[in-house]
């Protein structure tokens, strides 16, 4: 397969900073050789210009902190990743979760012009559904899959040029923090959320095939794999660790299982914090869970 690597830089939406350094600690731990030693092209496109925030107001427009250096940032992704084609597997690596605005708006449109229905399969401790009303932390990192889905700001919701994802198309997976009125939100719009609780539950596989039958009717699948998703103890490199999340195993098994079913078309990886790391921990854990989505196997 042909894979296409993008960096998109950034920090502007998380609350500390680091993350922007994401990108840099994902290539160190050989990222690209790991994915060429299964086989495939790799094409590093670079980073996403990025505004630094010390040369940026932050609350210039509106009160939404760094929306405009948000908003460039996440519209340059989005054009870099509808301009590739479907040849190629793009692989966006951030930054915080607020440049999914950009990669999963450019992977819908690279799928079909006006953009296509795609499946988004959320793995996070977080919901990221907040708006700017709703937001306790005004933090735009926990807002992407509200604007995705064309709730909140109309400058964000716009990336898409009207294209929105449909509520029903997105699965959450590895959820354990949630603000009280984002529980409300995500109750209204119903979107699918697997809990810590239903991991513990049902376990990882069962999981995995409810995801994959509730997204049968999309044209393909997003993987937006925030690092925090996994046990901080797995993961210590993060901005907003939460205790009790998905094991390492139960991070490859989802990987592995999501790889088998030929279906995932795109992947991010974000939120990886190398300031906070311990010797670039996270960054190896996390291209480790990018080689099983992309093929690798124990045997
Ligand atoms: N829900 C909180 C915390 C948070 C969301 N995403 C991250 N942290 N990484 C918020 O700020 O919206
Ligand atoms: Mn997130
Ligand atoms: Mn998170």
């Amino acid at each position: 397969m042909n894979v296409s690597l993008l960096g998109i830089p950034m920090d502007l939406g998380a609350g500390r900073r680091g993350v922007d350094m994401g990108p840099s600690a994902l290539r160190n731990a050989h990222l690209a050789r790991a994915l060429r030693d299964l086989g495939h092209t790799v094409n590093d496109l670079g980073d996403v210009r990025v505004a630094l925030p010390e040369t940026v107001d932050k609350l210039r427009d509106s009160g939404l902190v760094f929306l405009d250096p948000i908003l460039d940032a996440c519209r340059a992704a989005a054009e870099c990743v509808a301009a590739l084609g479907t040849d190629t597997f793009p692989l966006t690596i951030g930054g915080d979760h607020s440049v999914s605005m950009g990669t999963v708006t450019g992977n819908a449109l690279r799928a079909a012009p006006g953009g296509g229905r795609l499946g988004l399969i959320w793995v996070d401790a977080h919901t990221d559904y907040n708006t700017p009303q709703s937001s306790p932390s005004g933090n735009i990192h926990g807002m992407p899959v509200a604007h995705l889905t064309g709730l909140g700001d109309p400058r964000l919701t716009g990336l898409g040029g009207g294209w929105h994802m449909r509520p029903e198309d997105i699965v959450m997976i590895g959820i354990r923090s949630v603000d009280a009125h984002e529980r409300e939100l995500l109750r209204e719009a119903g979107i699918k959320a697997y809990t810590m609780k239903e991991v513990d539950q049902l376990g990882i596989t069962r999981i995995y095939e409810e995801t994959l039958e509730r997204l049968s009717g999309t044209a393909g699948l997003h993987v937006s794999f925030d690092a925090d998703a996994l046990d901080p103890t797995v993961c210590p490199g993060v901005g907003t660790p939460v205790p009790g999340g998905l094991t390492y195993r139960e991070g490859h098994l989802l990987m592995e299982l999501l790889s088998e079913s030929g279906r995932v078309t795109s992947m991010d990886i974000v939120e990886v914090n190398p300031i906070l790391d311990v010797h670039n921990q996270t960054a190896e854990v996390m291209v480790g869970m990018a080689a099983s989505l992309m093929g690798q196997r124990i045997l």
